[in-house]
């Protein structure tokens, strides 16, 4: 609160009043002044004038401590975390009892028996071979604007493994791409009703250290780890970390403007797909087209013969003419 209140004194054109204080921060006149008192007693040159209120005049030259505290406290995602031996999916059980977590709940597990991929598809989860996480997230947003929480988590994995020397490319919307093949994928599951988003399930699944042949063979062909590909072990807990602190800040954003420019970019610099020929697969149909770029909203922008269309990431799958990518 102190460290608020500095802030605004900051900020303000002359002296602050007491009243103005208080009704900003809804606490009394006498708390107000109580902690101007502590503020003096740290250090600030604090003017009160009767009548006129408050002014800051200068202020001490030491390591803030509050402040810092004050901006650690405002990291959402990981502060709590839950972790299971196995789970049948963490999207599942992220789900079960998103209601009571708190938003930013991590829910981990070494192993999954029934991985879910998009649209009804299995994801591969053998125990202590991968990252198997599902964050729980609440913001107030419009539930269209949901889709694009996909592309923030793409971003957010393929930016902490560049922290591993890890050189990855993101194929719109949710996949992670090591040397032509996937190494991660996203899953956003949403819960809403009426226009409100209740809360959004943001799954993401990791392949690590699994050999080669610990990869099920009818997946080879598309799938691949991080340890196959570079024969080193990444420490499973440290790119947890590194992912959840990218993704913290680039959910700050989103957080406070329903924008994602920042992972935007991300997305389009590393796109496996931008600029080539893609097949676009909705339900039964598959067209043709060329993939042109990602607008703002985070849709896929695709050149067909019949002109561009922007296509939304919901139900819809992309691949190249010679199979994966
Ligand atoms: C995805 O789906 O890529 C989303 C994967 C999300 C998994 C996480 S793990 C934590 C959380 N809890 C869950 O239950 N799920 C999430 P999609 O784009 O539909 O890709 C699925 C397809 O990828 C499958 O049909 C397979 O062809 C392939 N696949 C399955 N397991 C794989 C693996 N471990 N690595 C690479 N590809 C895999």
């Amino acid at each position: 609160m102190k460290q608020k209140i500095i802030e605004k004194l900051k900020n303000a054109d002359g002296y602050l009043s007491g009243q103005k204080l208080s009704e900003e921060f809804g606490l009394s006149r006498t708390a107000i002044w109580k902690h101007i008192k502590q503020l003096k007693k740290a250090g600030y040159e604090i003017e009160s004038v009767t009548n006129k209120g408050y002014r800051l005049i200068s202020t001490p030259n030491y390591i803030n401590s509050d402040k810092i505290e004050e901006a650690f406290k405002k990291r959402i995602i990981g502060k709590n975390v839950m972790y299971f031996d196995s789970l049948p999916s963490t999207n599942n059980k992220a789900k079960e009892l998103a209601m009571e977590l708190k938003e930013g709940t991590v829910i981990l597990a070494e192993e999954q028996t029934k991985g879910k991929g998009r649209l009804g598809r299995n994801w591969a989860s053998p125990g202590r071979k991968g990252i198997y996480a599902s964050i729980v997230l609440k913001p107030e947003a419009k539930p269209e604007s949901v889709s694009k929480l996909t592309l923030l988590g793409a971003a957010a994995v393929s930016l902490a493994l560049d922290e591993f020397a890890v050189e990855s490319k993101i194929k719109w919307p949710n996949d992670i791409i090591l040397n032509s093949k996937k190494i991660a994928g996203i899953l956003t599951e949403m819960n809403s009703e009426l226009g409100i988003v209740n809360y959004i399930i943001l799954g993401i699944g990791i392949n690590v250290l699994q050999t080669e042949e610990e990869i099920p063979e009818e997946l080879r062909v598309k799938a691949t780890s991080i340890y196959a590909q570079t024969k080193r072990p990444v420490d499973r807990t440290d790119l947890l970390i590194a992912i959840l602190k990218n993704l913290d800040t680039l959910y700050s954003e989103f957080k406070m403007s329903e924008g994602i420019d920042k992972a935007l970019d991300i997305c389009r610099d590393r796109s496996a797909v931008l600029g080539r020929e893609v097949i676009v697969i909705q339900g039964r149909e598959e067209r043709k087209g060329q993939a042109i770029s990602i607008n703002r909203d985070g849709e896929l922008m695709v050149k067909f013969e019949s002109g561009i269309e922007n296509i939304m990431s919901g139900e819809v799958s992309i691949r190249s003419e010679h199979g994966y990518i």
